[in-house]
C-alpha cells in the first residue's frame, strides 16, 4: 500500500519555508499533496486560482523538488475530507517555534477525532524559520526585497503586481 500525505496551507504567497517543508515531506512519502486551503482567521492577499498557480510554478522550478507533488485547493469542507477522497491519512505541518506547536496542537487532535488522520510536524532549515507569508506581504507591500525568502516565480509576481 503506498503512502499518501497532505500538506495543507494558506500559501499566500508560497515562501522558501513551506517549499523546504513540502520537499521534505515529498521524500518520505510515496505520494504528497500540497493544498491550498482558504484560513477564515486571515484576511487573504491572492486568490486560490493565484496561488495554485504560484506554488505548481516554483515546485516546477526547483531541481531539488522530487516528482510525486500534486498541487490542488480545497473550499467545499473539512480538510480531512480531502484526506479521505485521496487516500491520506497523515498531514504534514511545518513548525517553526512553540507558538507553531500551540496552534496546531488542537488541530492535530480534532483531525484524528474527527477521521483517524494523524499529523506529522517538520522542522524546516533555521534559516528558514523567521519567514512568514504575512511578513513577506508586509515587506512586499512596504517596498522591500523579498527575494531571499521566496522562490523566485513569487519574486517575480510581487516584483510585477508592485504598484508603481
Ligand atoms: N517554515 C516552516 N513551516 C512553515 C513556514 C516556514 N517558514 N511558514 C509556514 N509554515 C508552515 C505553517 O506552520 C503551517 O503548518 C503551514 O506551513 C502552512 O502555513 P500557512 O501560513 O501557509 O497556512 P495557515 O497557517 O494559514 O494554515 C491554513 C490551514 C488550512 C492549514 C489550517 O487553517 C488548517 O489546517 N485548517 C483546517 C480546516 C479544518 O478542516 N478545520 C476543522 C478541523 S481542525
Amino acid at each position: 500500500m503506498s503512502s499518501i500525505a497532505v500538506v495543507p496551507g494558506s500559501f499566500d504567497p508560497v515562501t522558501l519555508g513551506h517549499l523546504d517543508v513540502i520537499r521534505r515531506a515529498a521524500t518520505i512519502f510515496d505520494e504528497l499533496h500540497v493544498l491550498v486551503v482558504h484560513n477564515p482567521g486571515k484576511s487573504a492577499m491572492l486568490p486560490i486560482a493565484e496561488r495554485v498557480n504560484l506554488l505548481q510554478k516554483s515546485i516546477d522550478e526547483d531541481p531539488e523538488m522530487p516528482d510525486n507533488i500534486t498541487v490542488a485547493s480545497w473550499s467545499v469542507g473539512l480538510l480531512v475530507d480531502y484526506c479521505t477522497e485521496v487516500g491520506a491519512n497523515v498531514l504534514v505541518k511545518g513548525i517553526r517555534s512553540q507558538i507553531d506547536v500551540a496552534y496546531e496542537t488542537p488541530m492535530v487532535l480534532m483531525n484524528r477525532s474527527l477521521a483517524g488522520v494523524e499529523t506529522i510536524f517538520l522542522l524546516p532549515e533555521p534559516s528558514h524559520s523567521h519567514v512568514s507569508s504575512s511578513l513577506v506581504r508586509q515587506v512586499a507591500a512596504l517596498g522591500g526585497d523579498v527575494s531571499e525568502y521566496v522562490p523566485p516565480a513569487v519574486a517575480q509576481f510581487l516584483d510585477k503586481t508592485r504598484p508603481a
